[in-house]
């Protein structure tokens, strides 16, 4: 009887340790967890917000010299320096870890800024295996909350490598345009005996 007793005591110790590590884990995992979604700048992010790279997969073979186009969903461009709601402004990591969440990105041939507002950039790699991240920054270059990123791709530069655009198209060869456009072609011959029409404010020419 008493050893019984014993033993029953001693499980319910054990199962109570258990439990008690048990919720120490799960508090400590949902604080880590907590911690990790708050990375970001003081900037908020709407939700569903998205950065991603245009007809650039991850493992594609470019050339040395690509324009590389930046997508954004629920989100607006903005300078950087501009203050509106739901904006930022591209950044391409080439090569480099993520930085730090929470401070303005870096800036140097790792960490590009297109604070002008631009949404697609001709870069220029040398041959080899190269990673590319997209990152959007506020107005002073931090990042939002949540960071508002792409992920990490891999690039495989080759001297005579695809565009990305010839690489989604490859049945399709030169546009058309660039054969037909001439200026000179294009203006009706009957028109060049009048070059110009005298201009009334006011009045609408067709
Ligand atoms: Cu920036």
């Amino acid at each position: 009887m008493y050893v019984h007793n014993d033993i029953g005591n001693r499980s319910f110790k054990f199962v109570e340790s258990v439990m008690t590590l048990l919720i120490v884990g799960a508090t400590t995992c949902g604080v880590a967890f907590a911690e990790e979604r708050r990375t970001g700048g003081p900037t908020p992010s709407p939700e569903g917000a998205g950065v991603y790279f245009i007809e650039l997969k991850d493992g594609a073979t470019v050339p040395t010299k690509v324009t590389i186009h930046f997508g954004l969903r629920e989100m607006g461009i903005a300078p950087a320096g501009s203050e509106r709601a739901n904006s930022g402004h591209h950044h391409l990591l080439i090569d480099a870890e993520l930085p730090p969440l929470d401070q303005p990105i870096a800036n140097d041939f790792n960490h590009l800024h297109f604070g002008a507002g631009q949404t697609e950039a001709e870069i220029a790699l040398k041959p080899g295996t190269h990673t590319l991240q997209l990152l959007l920054g506020d107005k002073d270059h931090i990042p939002h909350n949540p960071p508002v990123m792409s992920p990490r791709i891999r690039v495989v530069v080759t001297e005579g490598g695809a565009t990305p655009a010839e690489a989604a198209a490859p049945a399709r060869k030169r546009p058309r345009a660039q054969a037909r456009d001439t200026s000179e072609r294009r203006v009706n011959p009957a028109y060049r005996r009048y070059p110009s029409y005298p201009y009334y404010p006011g009045i609408r020419r067709y």
